[in-house]
């Protein structure tokens, strides 16, 4: 995948935004202003950002727990993020739901779903749509080592294998489930020999090298979209802070931390940049001055936003009356699913999404679903 110097630039911007947007709501929290728990995706930045600029217009994302740098790149407004964060109404969950939660259908992005393991089969579900409906869309579903070894992950896997569903499997592997450490999690050196079993390409990597996520992720999504079936691919990092804001992380070995953060994947893809030149002190100082007001602009964005209605807590548990969004193709007669159109574009679910590379500058109109 060919990067131009802006493109550097842009991908060294959403990593350094990622990482401000979770310090500024670590801070959020301690302060009592987050709504539930603040798991954050420090140190998987160069896997997050990488993997999903790999991505096109209309593919799909079904993300897990610590991937707001997904959720950036593809174009989610900071406003959008943070207004879930503090559970406004006027969030992508109308303030019903926690941090790690959201979703953001405009954007490609299904929300995240809580139980270990159970996304990846609703990823095969998006990613079958796709197929059926012969478009050439990918999904691109991340799960954590932990995921691994439910049985859902084998079961999506089988599946996606089978039917050569357009799947990128995203493994982030970050040493532990919650303070379980991987070597208690399995026995194999590198998850990626699970797609042996399963017959499809795998690869493991360096998950903190940037440049190595988006050549490989980005191979691996070519081969997807050429119709050869899915893919299974690790990347090796580290969770910098703990589970979630309620654990020290103490069981994380001294030697094994040090190790890791002299291997932070910001400063790391910061040396290079600096190194070809291509990030001066000015750039740097200019980045970190645009991430600092885009931060500052979606927290004061979200602190006026208002609460969310009590009154309409049971607004989207049950599907209203009469055809919602099950309308048919034109001219069809034929009324499953498969067949759905958007209601507000006329035309198919993932036709629709509106993604792209967020703006330099804020943009910023927070979306209803
Ligand atoms: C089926 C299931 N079991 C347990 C949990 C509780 N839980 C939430 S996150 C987590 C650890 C996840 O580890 P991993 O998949 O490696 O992702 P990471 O948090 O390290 O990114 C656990 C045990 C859950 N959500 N779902
Ligand atoms: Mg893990």
């Amino acid at each position: 995948m060919r990067l131009e110097r802006a493109d550097l630039l842009q991908i060294y911007y959403v990593m350094r935004l990622t990482r401000a947007m979770e310090d500024r709501t670590r801070m959020l929290f301690l302060q009592g202003k987050v709504v539930g728990g603040v798991y954050t995706g420090q140190g998987h930045e160069a896997t997050t950002v990488g993997a999903a600029w790999t991505l096109e217009d209309g593919d799909f994302i079904v993300p897990q727990h610590r991937d707001l740098g997904m959720h950036l790149t593809r174009g989610t407004s900071p406003r959008a993020v943070m207004c879930q964060w503090l559970a406004r109404g006027n969030s992508p969950s109308l303030g019903f739901d926690g941090q790690l939660h959201i979703g953001d259908i405009l954007h490609g992005i299904v929300p995240s779903i809580s139980m270990l393991g159970e996304s990846l089969p609703v990823a095969c579900g998006v990613a079958l749509t796709m197929k059926t409906r012969k478009h050439s869309t990918i999904v691109m579903a991340p799960c954590g080592d932990g995921a691994t070894s439910t049985g859902p992950f084998h079961e999506a896997l089988n599946f996606a294998s089978v039917q050569k569903l357009p799947i990128v499997f995203l493994i982030e592997n970050n040493g532990f489930a919650y303070s379980t450490p991987t070597f208690q999690e399995f026995a194999i050196a590198n998850l990626s020999e699970r797609a042996v079993a399963y017959g499809i390409l795998g690869e493991s990597i360096d998950g903190n090298d940037v440049l190595k996520v988006i050549e490989t992720v980005g191979r691996s999504v070519e081969h997807v979209r050429g119709g050869k079936g899915p893919a299974l691919i690790e990347c090796k990092t580290f969770r910098v802070r703990g589970h979630s804001e309620a654990d020290k992380a103490d069981y994380v070995p001294a030697a094994m931390r040090e190790e890791w953060l002299a291997k932070d994947p910001i400063p790391c893809f910061e040396d290079y940049l600096t190194r070809e030149q291509i990030l001066t002190p000015d750039i740097k100082a200019e980045i970190e001055e645009q991430v600092k007001a885009v931060v500052e602009d979606a927290v004061n964005f979200a602190e006026q936003s208002p609460a969310s209605d009590p009154s309409a807590v049971a607004d989207y548990l049950f599907a209203p009356d009469g055809p919602v969004a099950i309308i048919g193709e034109p001219d069809s007669h034929d009324p499953r699913y498969i067949n759905a159109l958007d209601r507000r574009t006329g035309k198919p679910f993932n036709a629709v999404a509106e993604t792209g590379k967020p703006a330099f500058v804020a943009t910023e109109e927070v979306g209803r679903r």
